[in-house]
């Protein structure tokens, strides 16, 4: 299953735009845009940056879910893996 952490009006939009063209089963998790939350060291170890949007796969390997951040890297991944041609 794929995560998308977002804001409304910002860059998730495109990882979000993406799933619903590939027809594939996402999520949207609300992040608090505040620069103290994306200071935070909970939100930092999601996203070093401080920025949104960060996407996570919980199907990524059986182990660990895999985390990235980096919109246009999120397109780039999930056509990758899921994209199917
Ligand atoms: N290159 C990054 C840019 C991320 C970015 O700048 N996100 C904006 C929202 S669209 C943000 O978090 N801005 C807050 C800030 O710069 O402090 C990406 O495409 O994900």
């Amino acid at each position: 299953m794929l995560t998308i952490y977002h804001v409304p009006g910002t860059r998730g939009v495109r990882a979000i735009w993406l799933c619903e063209e590939l027809a594939l089963p996402y999520t949207v998790e609300a992040v608090d845009f505040s620069p103290e939350f994306r200071a935070s060291d909970s939100w930092r170890a999601m996203n070093p940056v401080g920025k949104v949007p960060v996407l996570r796969d919980s199907e990524h390997s059986s182990t660990d879910d895999f985390l990235m951040f980096e919109s246009g890297a999120m397109v780039q991944y999930i056509l990758d893996r899921y994209g199917n041609g």
